[in-house]
């Protein structure tokens, strides 16, 4: 089974509006009202791609319904650990009519320890051993800055295939218990590499330089330039086809959900390649901030150009 996990989900309150300006009154067009977190939308892309996934998470109040509610929507088996007293963090997602697309993201409500307890043991209870472990997303609402690796190692005796979205010192700390597959951007590469890297050599190079820690994939994504992905001793240049954007909000969440995807259906890494690349590359046409067309993604599968580097 996979399962995901979202510390700080959210709702994403998407404001559409013609252009934002600086220190004026901008006039919203309209607004609506998604799934926002990133182990959430994880669960959600797994479903259009025909795939169970269980979404563990925390949520609070009434925002925190919705959130468990969107869940739901989706036939998603749920196991949140629920408090009705405080509220589940609202995000802001600002969508103008150039495509340019921002977030302001709040903070969460900081997690009480005991809260983490319950969460964790909750998976215990319902992990089985290799199971697939999503954690991705924001878990700054946690005191402990390593929870992510906190939880990898309080679960470590069921040998679970972890993907894992991170980023900084909880990237760093986190590939010393080797997860199976990470997704840096170039920046959080730069980071735990030390060095300020650009071009495909120097990031080879980087990859090449992590193989200590055994993590057996490492996707970097390069935005819409596409990704560089190291396979065991495999490099992989993926260019995603060029497509109308329209936000590129919740693309990374789309490309996780392909790979984790592709991996679990026993897919080799190119075709799982071009499946994630195809995933988010429809969910950069769609306006919302979370899901793809299924359809679109389909057609774009054959227009992902993947190079096997040297
Ligand atoms: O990737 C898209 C998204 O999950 C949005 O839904 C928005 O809620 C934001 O990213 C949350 O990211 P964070 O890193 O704050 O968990």
């Amino acid at each position: 089974m996979i399962n995901t996990v979202t510390l700080n989900p959210a709702v994403d309150r998407i404001l559409y509006i013609p252009s934002f300006t600086r220190n004026i009154t901008n006039r919203i067009r309209s607004t609506k009202d998604y799934l926002g977190g990133k182990g959430t939308h994880v669960s959600i892309n797994l479903k259009l791609l025909n795939t169970a996934s269980r979404a563990f998470g925390i949520a609070y109040g009434d925002t925190g319904k919705k959130v468990i509610q969107f869940l739901k929507d989706f036939q998603i088996d749920v196991q949140f650990i629920y408090e009705d007293k405080g509220e589940t963090r609202t995000n802001y997602l600002v969508i103008e009519d150039t495509n340019d697309c921002s977030i302001i993201a709040d903070r969460g409500m900081d997690l009480a320890e005991g809260i983490l307890e319950r969460l964790i043991h909750q998976m215990r209870m319902n992990l089985k051993e290799e199971d697939y472990l999503v954690l991705s997303g924001d878990a700054s609402n946690c005191s402990d800055p390593m929870v992510y690796n906190r939880i990898m190692k309080e679960l470590s005796d069921k040998r679970l295939r972890v993907f894992l979205d991170t980023s900084g010192e909880s990237l760093m700390e986190c590939i010393r218990s080797s997860p199976y597959l990470i997704k840096p951007n170039l920046d959080e590469l730069s980071y735990i590499s030390k060095k300020n890297l650009s071009g495909d050599e120097e990031i080879i190079q980087a990859l090449k330089e992590l193989d200590p820690y055994q993590v057996e994939i490492i996707a970097v994504s390069l935005g819409g330039d596409g990704s560089l992905v190291k396979y065991r001793d495999e490099f992989y240049r993926v260019y995603p086809p060029r497509v109308r954007v329209s936000n590129t909000i919740g693309c990374g969440d789309c490309y996780l959900a392909g790979l984790v995807y592709g991996i679990h259906e026993g897919k080799n890494i190119a075709e799982t390649l071009r499946i994630a690349t195809a995933a988010s590359a429809a969910a950069a046409e769609s306006n919302t901030s979370v899901g793809f067309d299924t359809d679109r993604a389909k057609q774009l599968e054959n227009l992902v150009t993947i190079k096997k580097l040297a």
